[in-house]
């Protein structure tokens, strides 16, 4: 126990890295901590609990919204409103942005984006789900929140991070000085410095990629696939598939192992599958912070333009020389 850092002392030990160091992010990102270990609470209860199976709703796209998704949305709201210092929010989960704090005398400076429980429909078979989050500060100076305040490309992010739900659960950040991972300890109920400084290795040999809407893929990534699956001993190919199916488990296998996540468009998503404010961006974030790359096949992810909330892209993420493999098969051939 003698060397144990919880997120908590972490956050106050670095409060220095952070662009505005007044305690306001700090308080922030204490409170996405305190969320996580409630939905955490309640995906391990999945299946004992009567909490799984769909509410019937159904949310903005289009997708049937299960008890976990809305329960873990209504914590991260709830967390994020009670703790003063966020002004609006954008989930996956609400058609329309989310102002909260809007008493001026709290004076509210931050817009947070979230992906409260991704990759949901692998909860009902024990498998890996996450949470993203993309933490900008407000634009508008005064007054209540608008949309702009969260239509900021993914450089403006002061902070981004991801809580995976895995064999263990994990809680991964940046504020833009490195990226440091922690893991939940039940037995004490802290999240705890498990994984300092994380770099993605430079190259790997895991590509993550849903083949089956290969026929669909445009020809780049068709042609980068079956690169993927040559034999070249110089280069470690035939490389190994892996895909679970959640992309921030996904992510944070090839993070800690190298390797490339990739969802390009296909004839169901003809502008990606994932979106780019809550999903893509922060996790862009974390990957070039790690020393890693992530693009859209042809442009920096965290420069795209933000035009609407729920806006997709697809998503080339990973170790930079696999990513730039996969950049060039596009430059050659989509
Ligand atoms: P969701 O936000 O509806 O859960 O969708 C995002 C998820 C990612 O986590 C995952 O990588 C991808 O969708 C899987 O999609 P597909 O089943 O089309 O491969
Ligand atoms: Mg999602």
């Amino acid at each position: 126990m003698a060397n144990l850092t919880t997120l908590g002392q972490f956050i106050i030990e670095r409060q220095a890295d952070f662009p505005y160091a007044k305690g306001e992010l700090s308080r922030l990102l204490r409170d996405i901590g305190i969320a996580a270990k409630v939905v955490n609470r309640e995906i391990n209860k999945a299946g004992l609990a009567d909490i799984l199976g769909e509410v019937g709703t159904t949310n903005v796209q289009g997708e049937t919204q299960k008890v976990l998704d809305v329960y873990a949305n209504e914590q991260f709201i709830a967390a994020l409103s009670a703790g003063g210092e966020c002004a609006l929010v954008v989930s996956e989960e609400n058609e329309e942005i989310v102002i909260l704090n809007k008493d001026v005398s709290k004076n509210a400076k931050y817009a947070v984006a979230i992906d409260p429980l991704d990759g949901s429909s692998n909860i009902d078979v024990n498998v890996a789900v996450g949470t993203t989050f993309s933490i900008f500060r407000r634009l508008s100076k005064e007054g209540e929140a608008n949309i702009n305040d969260i239509l900021q490309k993914g450089t403006e992010q002061v902070a981004a991070g991801y809580i995976v739900y895995g064999s263990s659960t994990m809680l991964v950040y940046t504020t833009g000085c490195g990226v440091n991972g922690f893991t939940l300890d039940p037995s004490i109920g802290e999240f705890c410095l498990s994984h300092p400084d994380m770099k993605i290795p430079r190259t790997g040999h895991i590509y993550s990629v849903n083949e089956g809407n290969y026929v669909h893929f445009p020809e780049g990534v068709k042609k980068y696939i079956k690169y993927c699956q040559v034999e070249d001993e110089s280069t470690n190919r035939p490389y190994t598939s892996r895909y679970i199916g959640s992309m921030v488990a996904d992510l944070h296998r090839n993070l800690i192992k190298g390797g490339v996540y990739i969802y390009p468009t296909t004839a169901a998503a003809p502008k990606g599958k994932l979106r780019l404010v809550y999903e893509c961006n922060p996790l862009a974030f974390i990957i070039e912070q790690a020393g890693g790359r992530a693009t859209n096949g042809y442009q920096r992810i965290l420069e795209i333009d933000v035009k609407e909330i729920h806006q997709r892209e697809s998503i080339f993420i990973g170790s930079t020389d696999m990513v730039l493999k996969a950049e060039e098969f596009m430059a050659e051939y989509s």
